[in-house]
């Protein structure tokens, strides 16, 4: 058959040309006293050091985290956002869901296979512990860059909300039954490469290549640069065909790789602004629309001349990225075998404490990781009922699934999915209602994206093939509204998960903790469907 030719001459040229390497990290986790905007607080790094640093590797590449925590007084953990574990399924970090915890004084080791090229980044999954600082870039670079040529330098640029106190007081002034509308807390500032004043060396006639990642626990933010265009070749490590763009909106957890040019004829210094987008729904004019915290970045050409220019938005309408298209052509699915529709709204618990709801029920951890009872519990392993309130979904493998959101709530919300990248099919404007329980109008080479900004009122309709045996989760990557239980989990392709085993140093994190690693979600080895022990109501107390 041709293309099992085609498929073998492509893996040997893998073999042969790519020299796969591995890449080692050895990192203790610690506090650190840091003061990027100018107040100082206790941030959350490492080796000592706050920025945390960028992992570097390239396509094909195994990368090896050490990770030692030695927070003293927490647990922590990580998450590599958008790498999709294939065969790696217990390294993909949320605690509760892949693995326990991990206590202080203890060690665990990450090890994974960068199968895709991109741009990327690796976060605390643990507690509403990543605004404390544990986050940073992860780029994997591309050998046969369809690019390449393209542009001369990269240049990393993160953007984030930041807050003056640390999250676990933030988090439990949120959950309060007076907190009656749902606020989440807001931003004290915004943070650019982590601090308040970065600017971009550019030299005349270069192209430049910036990375763009979100790390925000809350804020999308738009961006404009004056007098230049972005042209986007990439989102969430997935290449487009290259787009013009003047301003472009990034919410938490996305990544945008586009191109500057400093052109011959460019002199002087260029600003470009970059707003956090803290309004429930930037689309809507009826509302009053603010924007209290702008970052003034410069393109510097001429060092020489003053940075004082200030670059002017009237009107924010950033590009439309569910219109982008993949440099593949890669088809849409053309038929999906399971259905998962999810209507999120805000909701309140039996006792009266503000949660998220995914048709009518919110997430609520159970005692055992849910990868764990996926692998030990046999043929039972495909029943959600043993899994308990993490709002379970079992996918057969192979399957082609379609999400819908419906988001029932007057604002935007970014999900994100574990383990696959997915189509994009439809993204409807603010206000559109309800997904109307028909396949219509959906684009045809839809883009591929890990999260995906779902507008206020509307829905969004996504599809990937199940061909990822695991327990992924479904997310909105609002840290705030994860804490308030925003989460679904996907269990895809449970008969391949049975039997499996896990590294010691993942065992002995939960042993340390005093958690069961088989069995139901409460751990009863016995029988599966015995519900003793399932946790129902959502503590009202808050510990990370
Ligand atoms: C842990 O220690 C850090 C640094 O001293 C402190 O800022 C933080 O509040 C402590 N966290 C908890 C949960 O005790
Ligand atoms: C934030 O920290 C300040 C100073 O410690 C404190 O007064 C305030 O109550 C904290 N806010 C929240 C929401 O925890
Ligand atoms: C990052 O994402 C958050 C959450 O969606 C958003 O509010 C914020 O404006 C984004 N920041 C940027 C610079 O895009
Ligand atoms: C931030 O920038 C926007 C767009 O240019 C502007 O409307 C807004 O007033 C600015 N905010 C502040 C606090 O300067
Ligand atoms: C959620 O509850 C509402 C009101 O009780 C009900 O109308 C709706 O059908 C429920 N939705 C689901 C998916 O169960
Ligand atoms: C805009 O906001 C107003 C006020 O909250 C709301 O009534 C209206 O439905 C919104 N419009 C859309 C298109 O979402
Ligand atoms: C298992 O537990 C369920 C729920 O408590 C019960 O209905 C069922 O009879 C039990 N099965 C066995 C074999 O004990
Ligand atoms: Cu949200």
């Amino acid at each position: 058959m041709p293309s099992s030719s085609v498929l073998s001459l492509a893996c040997l040229s893998l073999a042969t040309l790519a020299r796969a390497g591995r890449v080692v990290y050895d990192w203790d986790v610690t506090w650190v006293w840091a003061a990027p905007d100018g107040v100082g607080r206790p941030v959350i790094g490492i080796n000592g050091a706050w920025p945390c640093p960028t992992i570097e590797a390239s396509v094909g590449d195994t990368v090896v985290v050490n990770l030692h925590n030695k927070l003293g007084n927490q647990t922590t953990g990580l998450h590599f956002h958008g790498i999709n574990q294939i065969q790696t399924e217990e390294m993909d970090g949320p605690s509760g869901v892949t693995q326990c915890p991990l206590p202080p004084d203890s060690s665990l080791t990450y090890e994974f296979l960068v199968d895709a090229p991109g741009t990327y980044w690796y976060h605390s999954h643990n507690m509403g512990q990543y605004p404390d600082g544990l986050r940073g870039p992860l780029i994997v670079h591309d050998p046969n860059d369809p690019y390449k040529g393209k542009y001369d330098e990269e240049v990393i640029l993160t953007v984030s909300d930041w807050y003056h106190n640390e999250s676990i007081g933030l988090v439990r002034s949120m959950l309060v039954p007076s907190n009656t509308r749902f606020a989440p807390p807001l931003p004290n500032n915004i943070l650019v490469n982590e601090g308040a004043g970065s600017r971009i060396n550019f030299v005349k006639g270069k192209k430049y290549r910036v990375r763009m990642i979100n790390f925000s626990a809350f804020a999308s933010a738009m961006v404009h640069y004056d007098s230049h265009t972005m042209k986007v070749i990439m989102n969430d490590a997935a290449y487009l065909k290259q787009e013009d763009a003047y301003q472009l909106r990034i919410t938490a957890a996305q990544r945008y790789d586009y191109i500057i040019e400093a052109i011959d004829r460019d002199n002087g210094n260029f600003p470009f602004l970059i707003s956090l987008d803290i309004n429930r729904d930037w689309t809507n004019k009826t509302q009053p629309l603010r924007w209290p915290h702008n970052y003034t970045g410069y393109l510097v050409m001429d060092e020489s001349q003053p940075l004082t220019k200030l670059d002017v938005v009237d009107e924010w309408r950033p590009a439309d990225d569910s219109h982008f298209k993949p440099l593949d052509d890669a088809p849409m699915y053309p038929s999906y075998d399971k259905l998962i529709e999810l209507d999120f709204k805000f909701c309140l618990d039996q006792n009266g404490y503000p949660r998220s709801c995914f048709n009518n029920l919110t997430y609520i951890p159970q005692p055992v990781p849910t990868l764990y009872t996926a692998a030990t519990t046999g043929d039972s392993n495909t029943n959600p009922e043993i899994y308990g309130q993490v709002i379970p979904f079992v996918v057969n493998y192979g399957d082609v699934v379609q999400i819908v959101v419906n988001n029932i709530d007057g604002a935007t919300h970014p999900f994100h999915l574990h383990g696959h990248h997915f189509q994009v099919l439809d993204r409807p404007h603010s206000g559109t209602g309800k997904w109307p329980r028909r396949d219509v109008n959906y684009r045809s080479t839809p883009p591929m994206r890990d999260t995906v900004a779902i507008m206020a009122d509307s829905f969004a309709v996504l599809r990937f093939k199940a061909t990822n045996p695991g327990v992924w989760l479904f997310h909105c990557h609002i840290e705030w509204h994860v804490e308030m239980g925003l989460t679904a989990t996907i269990i895809e392709a449970p008969d391949r998960l049975r039997g499996k085993t896990f590294p010691d140093d993942h065992m002995a994190a939960c042993q340390k903790m005093g958690i069961p690693t088989a069995g139901n979600a409460a751990g009863n080895t016995q029988n599966y469907t015995d519900t003793t022990g399932f946790i129902t109501v959502p503590p009202t107390e808050y510990n990370g």
